[in-house]
């Protein structure tokens, strides 16, 4: 993948919002750069063909359409790659059955991330960086110091940070080093999805 893909990487399931597509339209057309389908509750059918709506939406604006979790999904849909956490599906059997796609790993220090790069991740995800109420299982937030420590250790490693992350913090974040900004309440509970997004990209 492109470093530049991971610039304003947007989460999204259908419980983050009442009308998860527009919400994803507004935020392709806004400049969102990499999109994460995170479905948490739909399952069945209904869970494929909202998959399948989030990904023929990224395909026309021409940006990645990501996974989380669950990798039989992302192996049915050909998406363009998935995303596991460390309670997840390994890394390396994730890597197997998706073996061109790109492949996330959420890591929350230097050792999960350089298992993630063992195991063959073409990023990570760094978080929560701050407190955030889109997980309620996140662990206790890193802070920007211990995320730029975590991008000086692997500079060349592809980093997107996640957790608590508005337009108001973006800046200091982004001057950790990190490529990019993974956001899930702060595009999908904004008021105004494209001023929000926008808002990002500065
Ligand atoms: N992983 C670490 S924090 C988090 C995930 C999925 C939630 C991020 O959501 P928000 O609303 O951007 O804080
Ligand atoms: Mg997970």
């Amino acid at each position: 993948m492109k470093r530049e893909q991971l610039h304003t990487y947007f989460i999204m399931g259908s419980e983050n919002c009442d009308e998860p597509l527009h919400v994803l339209e507004q935020a392709l057309q806004a400049g969102v750069t990499c999109f994460q389908l995170r479905e948490k509750n739909l399952t069945g059918e209904a869970r494929l063909q909202f998959a399948k709506a989030c990904q023929a939406l990224c395909q026309r604006y021409a940006v990645p359409f990501i996974v989380n979790d669950d990798v039989a999904l992302a192996v049915q849909l050909q998406a363009d790659g998935v995303h596991v956490g460390q309670d997840d599906l390994a890394a390396a059997e994730a890597r197997k059955q998706l073996p061109h796609g790109i492949l996330g790993v959420s890591a929350h220090n230097e050792a999960e991330i350089a298992q993630a790069i063992a195991d063959g991740a073409d990023y990570v995800g760094i978080g929560p960086i701050f407190a955030t109420t889109s997980k309620p299982d996140a662990k206790t937030p890193c802070g920007t110091t211990a995320l730029r420590a975590m991008h000086e250790r692997f500079p060349s490693l592809p980093k997107v940070a996640i957790g608590g992350i508005t337009p108001a913090n973006a800046r200091a974040v982004r001057a950790t080093g990190v490529d990019g900004v993974a956001v899930i309440s702060a595009i999908a509970g904004a008021p105004d999805i494209l001023a929000a997004v926008k808002a990002f990209n500065l």
